[in-house]
């Protein structure tokens, strides 16, 4: 099932950083970033709502949207690939996991030290001054205000054109270089700068596993490529690289 080389790499690494996007929650029940433009959001591309301008042209739809991805998330579960991969990080203490997706699902799953690249639905903050709070259940007006400044609250994601939050991507950045294996699991790599780690990690001769249900351009350059779905691969290759458990 998995190539032995693959086996003794997991087995050995100390220094681990897992990349995920949207496809290791797919099987949580939560649609794809892609694919979260269906239904009623499908007449918009991505960067029409997670951006600035979209935000500054209709704040309701854009909370509107966010509302609604956020009470998906809230109404599902981590899937057996997150819980793998909080059960790899309490063997493998340097396992840094630096995550794409918004929904916390890492963290629900008890993984610790998770790095948002690019924020997450539990927090809001203001469009001005930036200090992020918990977002308020029920939302209080549409859109809600800032009740030190005035102006709106937005919630606390990246959107297109923003900047990461530079520590985390700084410290996603400079364990690459260091690491023994760099895992990528279920991102599309169409965003940068999240898509330059994995690249980086190919630059600096760490050795990369990729985990996608489909081909991309990562696929060919990774020396390992599993192609499926992350909620069954991941656990699988754990158990068979750790058969003592
Ligand atoms: C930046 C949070 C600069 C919000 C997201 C013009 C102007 C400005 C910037 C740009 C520009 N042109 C290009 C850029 C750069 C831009 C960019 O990369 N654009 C793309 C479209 C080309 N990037 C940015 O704007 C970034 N900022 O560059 O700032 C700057 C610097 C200094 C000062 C000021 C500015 C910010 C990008 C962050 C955007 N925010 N999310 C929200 O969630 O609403 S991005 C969002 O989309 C996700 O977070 C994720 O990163 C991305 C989607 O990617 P994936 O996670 O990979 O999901 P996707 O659906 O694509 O793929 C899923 C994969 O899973 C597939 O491969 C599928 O096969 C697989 N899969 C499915 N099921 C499974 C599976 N695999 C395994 N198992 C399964 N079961």
């Amino acid at each position: 099932m998995f190539a032995v080389s693959l086996l003794e790499a997991v087995r050995a690494a100390q220094r681990v950083v897992v990349l995920t996007g949207a496809g290791i929650s797919a099987e949580s029940g939560i649609p794809t970033f892609r694919d979260a433009m269906e239904g009623m959001w499908s007449r918009f591309r991505p960067e029409d709502l997670a951006s600035p301008q979209g935000f500054r042209r209709d704040p309701q739809q854009v909370w509107a949207w966010y509302a609604e991805r956020r009470g998906k998330v809230l109404k599902c579960q981590p899937n057996p690939g997150h819980v793998a991969l909080a059960d790899w990080q309490r063997r493998c203490a340097e396992l840094l996991l630096v995550t794409q997706n918004v929904d916390r699902l890492h963290q629900r799953a008890g993984a610790q030290n998770v790095h948002e690249l690019h924020g997450n639905l539990y927090e809001i903050k203001c469009t001005k001054h930036g200090a992020p709070s918990a977002w308020p259940e029920p939302i209080p007006d549409m859109p809600p205000t800032c009740p030190h400044c005035g102006d709106w609250l937005r919630p606390n994601v990246v959107w297109f054109g923003e900047a990461l939050p530079m520590d985390v991507f700084e410290a996603a950045s400079q364990a690459v270089p260091q690491a023994d294996l760099c895992v990528v699991i279920g991102t599309s790599g169409l965003v940068y700068p999240a898509a330059h780690l994995p690249l980086l990690a190919l630059q600096s001769q760490v050795p990369v596993l990729e985990i996608n249900k489909e081909t991309t351009d990562l696929s060919q350059r990774a020396q390992w490529f599993l192609q499926g779905a992350s909620g069954q691969l991941l656990p699988q290759l754990l158990r068979a690289a750790f058969p003592e458990d």
